[in-house]
């Protein structure tokens, strides 16, 4: 039994967010705890909330609600719907936890121990009326290069140019509106990732079995330009962790907040210690997945996320680990996604441009969803999400093909013998034959889920499906038991069988329909089947079954065609 970390990016806490960055962090790290659980691995699967920085700050303005009131609203809508999407976190934290204020605090007084701080001077927009430093986006004005009126001061959105604050024309607070600013100067602390450098670069060297997508991004910002450059971990903000050189004030840095990004990816470990504090649990319960001091030497630890997040994970976080010079756990395996368009564009959470996953559960079960979206998960290339193509891939392998064999079988069986498993007939060549095949087929299919190769496993899973359907086709039980009532028996008898089976190896990325078969099947035993031979002789003649509701339903073209226009635009 092997000890697993798996944590997904942890989603930014304003608003709901779309399938696109489900399928990039969430569902994936879902599918592979499911299955690592399955295969008997002691597993710990965390998320959380990125509750921090201006985004959280300007949702809640618009909310008209105080900032942590509605974090903690958000925190409670996400942890909702991730129940509703089945995502089996052992812990769903919150990166505004006191865990997470006093790790974050201890890791930056860490690395200014480690001479791996300095403090730099900037000079920042400061607004008299708003009583603040603006961060750049919270500034607007003129583009001195094309004359746009609304230009950010970061960048430009209609010619694109980048900007500083200071080059636009007549500023103002996009807070208040206020044109009272004047620039001020200002203290930030920053993390040396420079002196860092060959550590981290040694460290990505060393991960040779890192999908491509992964290792080509840390390498080109670790080499690009200037290479890696210092980074500032401070912000003038208010909400955010106090910077504290850990339960001590930091002299010249009253009033600011650590910087977002710094303090999110270690609440993957806060989270991991509010696990334990949730359940009663003394603080090496956590330690023995994070510290190699404390036992985490034998865990294996893999990340997922979107492609955009990469460069966080592959030098910042690290850079936060090695530097520290600490005993603490860092990534093994990182599994990067690129992106899921929607229907011809972009899915845009600002334009509310399509499907989101509140909306997604109001209109179909989660298992829908999570067949289409992993067996379509953008891993060597973008995807993109159509309504034909959902309704196709719902209709033909979750209804035709998956639904269709066990609703058959089931009603068969009980139509012809009853409530239990018939115990006439032996398994014969054609028996001998599929289970070879299936065997194969699950071997692969096992491989392919360990290496999170999701696409190719969800192919996978479908032939397995398909494999039983053509076994029944060729067999026939429905014409073979007019005449040879015995050897239809023993058909049905690894029809039904091949359904528990089903259960186990689907139970990943559909649990909802896993769920109802193994109950239909009168049993609870979720044993991979590793020796297919034995795994189709599991339920013995006389046990009892039964005929499950219908497990999916198909889309009409008529719902296909009102969702298609219902989410095409702006979000109601
Ligand atoms: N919240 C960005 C995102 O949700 C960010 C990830 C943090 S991972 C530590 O895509
Ligand atoms: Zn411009």
């Amino acid at each position: 039994m092997a000890r697993i970390l798996i944590t997904s990016a942890i989603p930014y806490i304003n608003g709901i967010k779309h399938l696109g960055n489900l399928v990039g962090s969430q569902l994936p790290a879902d599918l592979f705890a499911r299955f690592n659980r399955a295969m008997g691995h002691e597993v710990m699967f965390i998320c959380a909330t990125d509750e921090h920085g201006t985004p959280a700050e300007l949702a809640a303005a618009k909310a008209g609600q105080p900032v942590a009131e509605y974090c903690a609203q958000m925190h409670q809508v996400q942890a909702e719907i991730a129940r509703g999407f089945r995502l089996s976190f052992d812990h769903f934290g919150r990166s505004s936890s006191a865990r997470n204020h006093r790790l974050t605090q201890a890791f930056a007084a860490r690395l200014d121990q480690m001479g791996l701080i300095r403090e730099v001077s900037e000079s920042q927009v400061y607004s008299i009326d708003d009583g603040r430093f603006l961060p750049d986006r919270y500034i607007e004005g003129t583009c001195p290069n094309c004359g746009f009126t609304s230009a950010r001061g970061d960048q430009c959105d209609n010619c694109t140019k980048q900007l500083d604050p200071t080059d636009l024309i007549d500023p103002r607070s996009t807070i208040s509106g206020s044109t009272n600013l004047e620039v001020r100067e200002t203290k930030h602390l920053y993390l040396m990732q420079r002196t860092l450098r060959g550590k981290l670069e040694a460290w990505i060297d060393s991960k040779k079995d890192w999908p491509i997508l992964t290792t080509s991004i840390a390498k080109k910002w670790l080499n690009d330009g200037d290479g890696l450059q210092d980074r500032g971990i401070t912000r003038d903000l208010h909400w955010g962790i106090p910077v504290q050189k850990g339960d001590a004030p930091w002299p010249g840095m009253e009033g600011k907040v650590f910087y977002v990004w710094f303090d999110a990816p270690i609440e993957y470990i806060a989270a991991t210690a509010e696990w334990a504090d949730a359940n009663g649990l003394p603080d090496a319960a956590w330690q023995r997945w994070w510290r190699t001091d404390m036992g985490a030497s034998d865990v294996s630890y893999y990340q997922f996320m979107g492609k955009d997040n990469v460069p966080f994970h592959t030098l910042s976080f690290p850079a936060t680990i090695l530097g520290s010079g600490e005993p603490w756990k860092l990534v093994d395996y990182l599994k990067s996604f690129n992106y899921l368009n929607y229907d011809g564009g972009q899915f845009s959470t600002s334009r509310g441009r399509g499907v989101f996953m509140d909306q997604a559960l109001s209109i179909l079960p989660s298992d829908y969803w999570r067949w289409w979206l992993l067996s379509h998960a953008p891993e060597s290339s973008d995807a993109e999400f159509t309504w034909e193509n959902f309704q196709a891939s719902v209709n033909k392998d979750l209804a035709d093909v998956l639904g269709n064999l066990v609703s058959r079988v089931t009603k068969f069986a009980k139509a012809k013998f009853g409530d239990q498993i018939p115990a006439g007939g032996d398994f014969g060549p054609q028996e001998a034959a599929v289970i070879a095949d299936l065997g194969a087929r699950v071997a692969e299919y096992t491989a392919l889920m360990a290496g999170m190769e999701v696409r190719k496993a969800a192919a996978e899973l479908r032939a397995i499906w398909v494999l039983g359907n053509e076994y029944l086709q060729g067999a026939a039980p429905w014409t073979v038991v007019k005449t040879d009532p015995e050897r239809a028996q023993a058909m049905i008898r690894l029809g039904l069988n091949l359904i528990r089976v089903y259960a186990v190896l689907s139970a990943p990325f559909i649990p909802d329909a896993a769920q109802s078969m193994m109950t239909a099947m009168g049993t609870d035993d979720w044993t991979w089947p590793a020796d297919m031979s034995a795994a189709l002789r599991a339920l013995p003649a006389g046990h009892d079954f039964a005929v499950p509701e219908n497990l999916f339903r198909k889309i009409t073209d008529e719902e296909r065609a009102e969702w298609q226009q219902k989410f095409a635009g702006v979000r109601t």
